[in-house]
């Protein structure tokens, strides 16, 4: 009896602490402070940041597969050079993520199972197909494009870690953007055949990168509360919403015709409005039956086991210097 009493007491303060580390916290997201690795969190915080962090992450490896295929006929060593600097850069993105992730407590072992054994999401986008070298032009104006309307937000999400790492990246990503739009400038003033690839590679993309930003606000189960955790500053249809505004004068300018017969301006409130997207098709490359999603997984699985040795020799090789340094402390 009076243990359970003693129990009880011990439950009831337990829960008056937690009640007063969780109106810190939201106090301190009210008043836009960053929440950092050694602050107290809500365990729902921690696992949405680790979910979106780490997808965030995959993704930008993943990303690195549809234009690493292009490496090798990029139609001049300028744009070799170039498009050799922007995969790079999309695989650093993904380190910054991973470590960013690794604050929450995950290890980057458990990440990596998560997204070889398809429990993990990775962007929809790079399970289409890069069937021509204008597609490296779309993949760089529309696809980077779209991330950097969605990541510039981030720049100011809650969590410090994941912030600090969007700055760079966003940094990186217009340059990425710059020079996806060129490419399509070259294309759109060069050859009529030129400008048809500019053209098809603009259909195969335009919806894809629309589905990019999420499931529209009614379906998205996470939006309302990571907005409210200021995880997320702008919604999934919002972001979209701003995308089209900005990219359709950029498709004006080069000549193209953007595929959507319902696509309009609406002078009252200053937006491009835009016809329905194929839901159905997001959701199918979602489970697993887009385009390129088993040739993805695949390659992401094969460059995993096959850099194994890497990482037996990189441990081995930490082994010996903590050894070294264990016998020099020993010896002193
Ligand atoms: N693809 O409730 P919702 C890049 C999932 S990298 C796949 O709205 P949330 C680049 C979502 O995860 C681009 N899955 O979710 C790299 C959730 O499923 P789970 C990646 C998607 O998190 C290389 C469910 O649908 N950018 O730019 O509130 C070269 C319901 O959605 C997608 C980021 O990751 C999708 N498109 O909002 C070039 C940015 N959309 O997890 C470029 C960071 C939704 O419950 N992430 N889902 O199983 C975010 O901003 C948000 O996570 C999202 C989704 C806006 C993507």
């Amino acid at each position: 009896m009076y243990t359970q009493a003693l129990n009880q007491a011990d439950t009831g303060s337990k829960l008056v602490e937690d009640a007063d580390k969780l109106a810190r916290f939201e106090a301190k997201i009210d008043a836009e402070e960053r929440i950092e690795p050694n602050d107290w969190m809500p365990e729902a915080y921690r696992r949405t940041l680790v979910r979106q962090i780490s997808q965030h992450a995959h993704s930008e490896i993943v990303g690195m597969l549809p234009e690493g295929n292009w490496i090798t006929r990029a139609p001049t060593l300028r744009r070799k050079a170039a498009l050799i600097a922007k995969v790079q850069d999309e695989g650093g993105h993904g380190l910054y993520l991973y470590a960013a992730a690794e604050t929450l407590g995950v290890s980057r072992e458990e990440l990596i199972d998560q997204l070889l054994s398809g429990r993990a999401k990775y962007s929809s986008i790079f399970n289409y197909p890069t069937l021509t070298w204008a597609d490296i032009g779309c993949i760089g104006w529309l696809v980077d494009g779209a991330a950097i309307m969605n990541q510039i937000p981030l720049c100011r999400t809650s969590y410090g870690p994941y912030a600090r790492a969007m700055i760079r990246i966003c940094k990186e990503e217009s340059f990425h953007q710059r020079q996806g739009y060129e490419i399509m400038l070259t294309l759109c003033r060069g050859s009529a055949e030129q400008k048809a690839m500019a053209q098809d590679a603009l259909n195969r993309w335009w919806w894809p990168a629309l589905m990019m930003f999420g499931p529209p606000d009614a379906a998205s189960v996470h939006t309302e509360q990571s907005m409210r955790w200021k995880i997320k500053r702008f919604t999934n249809d919002a972001l979209r919403q701003q995308f089209v505004d900005a990219t359709v004068p950029q498709a004006h300018f080069l000549g193209l015709t953007i595929p959507d017969p319902d696509l309009r301006y609406d002078e009252a409130s200053g937006h491009w409005r835009f016809g329905a997207i194929d839901w159905e098709e997001f959701r199918q490359v979602l489970a697993g039956n887009g385009p390129c999603n088993r040739e993805r997984m695949e390659a992401r699985r094969r460059a995993h086991e096959e850099g194994a040795w890497v990482r037996e020799a990189a441990l081995a090789h930490a082994a010996k210097r903590r050894a070294r340094a264990a016998a020099k402390i020993a010896a002193e």
